[in-house]
């Protein structure tokens, strides 16, 4: 399992909390609804993204991967009777939406974070109905990461400051 410690001075900042993330392959992605409960088997609950920073993080993580079209992955954000709240409970703070593609369109009450689209934009928010299948990304509180998978299946990374301090 790779939750190591942070390093640093991550410890006080509640932001940066540790936390591994879990990015899965398009083939393992079900309805949102099914990818949130796969996440709680692990250990957690698809990714609540509180901050600008944690949202760079993760932005930056999915370049690296290839799932093939259309590139995105349910995050933990759903529209509900008060907006849109992240399934911690939070609210959303910022706009990442893909706005200049006419998003959020209002075509459903769940949320995919893209590659990069529009092209040559990365990371950005399209809302889009529960009963899609996509891909999906977990995240789980370090302690409670699960040890028994197989962990060449898992991109769990550590949350430590340093990965913030660029761009
Ligand atoms: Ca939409």
């Amino acid at each position: 399992m790779f939750c190591r410690r942070s390093q640093g001075r991550g410890s006080g900042d509640p932001y940066f909390k540790d936390s591994c993330y879990f990015i899965s392959t398009a083939e393992e992605g079900q309805t949102w609804a099914q990818n949130r409960a796969t996440c709680k088997v692990k250990g957690g609950d698809l990714v609540s993204i509180e901050t600008k920073e944690e949202w760079k993080f993760i932005r930056d993580q999915i370049q690296k991967k290839c799932i093939g079209q259309p590139n995105e992955w349910h995050i933990g954000l759903k529209n509900g009777d008060n907006g849109w709240k992240w399934v911690n409970g939070k609210p959303l703070t910022f706009c990442k939406w893909q706005v200049t593609a006419g998003e959020p369109s209002g075509d459903g009450n769940v949320v995919v974070m893209s590659k990069d689209f529009p092209t040559l934009k990365k990371g950005l928010f399209n809302d889009l109905s529960e009963a899609l299948f996509r891909a999906y990304i977990c995240e789980i509180p370090k302690g409670k990461a699960i040890t028994e998978h197989n962990e060449s299946l898992y991109v769990l990374l550590e949350m430590a400051d340093d990965r913030f301090s660029s761009n």
